[in-house]
């Protein structure tokens, strides 16, 4: 597939013309364009517009970006994110928005011949591509432990990254290291831009990151040259300014102490808080809490009732173990969009429980405090911290069915 889009692609040719070429529907590209206004809905020149069709009016002019994409250590779960759309006209509507010259994990070549593409690739487009790395750089010994056609991974990297016109660590193995980075380290591994500290490189961390923060910021780029702003580790602040536990659909039950203590038990099938199971939530900046994976609704960690292990942030990810539970430092009010539950302890509107959690907010384990402080029951046991409670005997169970004021979120 990757192999016929490479020769069919001229460097100039605009997105709007390659679309009409190979016959794909303008209302795909609205729902395209849409779906980038929903992942970046601020902090994105590209789609600070009031509609759709004003985005595609827009990225239609734009040459299409070429892209050579390289992969060093990696689990190739970032390529997999960008692809796996849950339609498959999508997936190939991205391959026409883009230019992908060079991509080790789509090409149908292998050996000399895939050395040669990366070779012609790079001559062609010097200076004028966006280079994408994936997975993470070992230093370890000379960086022996990886190697591209027999060359370790830091020369390629230095090599092709100099003829670069700009490069996108995408994956937090190639922003910091990520899973190869964990201790014990055994190859050394960092991220890009600890070895080309200078060149101009921005951060998608995530593992794997959303594949629209990484559009928008290809398509920005290619549309002015530029990267949006970002914060001081060069994450694109679009992206990236809020935490999860910000605007997290579980956040009324952390408020209301509600706090799942142990896989399939009542609260978590009834979608309690995760807080207690180590959800990194609370300390990771990402926008996973509103903009979800392969285009389907609720699927994203906790909405599927896995806690955020902190993918996108360099000190909690493959640091913090996993089951740990983080420490609060800010209790933001939660959204005043998400309804109140009601709860054992009385109707509790998540307003009016983030401003006391804020008040608290100060303290270490502000949560713990905060949670306790709802509680009317002196050793509530859905209380952070607390010793575990008994189960209920299951869904329909009499407890369960008798308790009127059970949580309904
Ligand atoms: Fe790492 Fe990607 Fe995680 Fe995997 O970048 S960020 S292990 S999803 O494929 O390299
Ligand atoms: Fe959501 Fe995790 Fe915060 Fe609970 S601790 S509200 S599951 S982000
Ligand atoms: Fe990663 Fe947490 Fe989002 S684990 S994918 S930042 S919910």
């Amino acid at each position: 597939m990757l192999g016929s889009l490479v020769a069919t692609a001229t460097a100039l040719e605009t997105i709007d013309e390659r679309l009409l070429r190979c016959s794909i529907s303008r209302r795909s590209f609205l729902v395209f364009c849409s779906t980038l206004m929903i992942a970046a809905p601020y902090g994105l020149a590209i789609t600070n517009k009031t509609t759709p069709e004003e985005v595609a009016a827009g990225l239609g002019k734009v040459a299409r970006p070429s892209i050579v994409w390289l992969h060093f250590q990696d689990c190739t779960g970032c390529t997999e994110s960008l692809l796996q759309a849950s339609h498959p006209d999508f997936a190939d509507l991205i391959l026409n928005v883009i230019s992908l010259e060079y991509h080790e994990t789509l090409m149908a070549g292998s050996g000399l011949q895939a050395r040669q593409a990366l070779d012609e690739a790079v001559q062609k487009h010097a200076g004028k591509f966006i280079l994408v790395i994936e997975g993470s750089i070992p230093t370890k010994d000379q960086g022996i432990y990886m190697k591209l056609a027999g060359r370790p991974a830091l020369d390629v990297l230095a090599d092709i990254g100099g003829k670069a016109a700009a490069i996108i660590a995408i994956g937090s193995c190639a922003s910091w290291g990520g899973i190869p980075s964990a201790d014990p380290d055994p190859t050394g591994a960092v991220g890009v831009a600890d070895l080309l500290p200078h060149h101009s490189i921005i951060n998608i961390p995530g593992c794997p990151p959303n594949p629209y923060t990484m559009l928008g910021v290809v398509l920005q780029y290619a549309t002015d040259g530029t990267f949006p702003e970002t914060d001081d580790q060069r994450r694109p602040k679009f992206a990236f300014d809020r935490d999860i536990h910000e605007h997290c659909p579980r956040r009324a039950h952390f408020d209301a102490g509600n706090f799942v203590k142990q896989y399939g038990d009542q609260g978590h099938r009834e979608g309690w808080c995760l807080y207690e199971m180590g959800c990194k939530g609370p300390d990771t900046h990402a926008g996973c809490s509103t903009r979800h994976f392969n285009d389907i609704p609720d699927v994203w960690p906790i909405g599927i009732g896995a806690p955020c292990i902190g993918c996108t942030e360099k000190s909690v990810a493959f640091k913090v173990p996993m089951f740990e539970v983080v420490k609060l430092h800010t209790i933001a009010a939660p959204p005043s969009s998400y309804a109140p539950i009601t709860t054992t302890k009385g109707t509790i509107s998540p307003l009016a429980t983030g401003l006391v959690g804020l008040g608290v907010g100060a303290l270490a384990g502000a949560g713990y405090v905060a949670s306790r402080k709802f509680s009317k029951v002196e050793d509530d046991e859905s209380a952070p911290g607390s010793k575990p409670a008994t189960p209920p005997s299951g869904p329909g169970s009499k407890s369960e069915a008798d308790d009127e004021s059970g949580p309904k979120a």
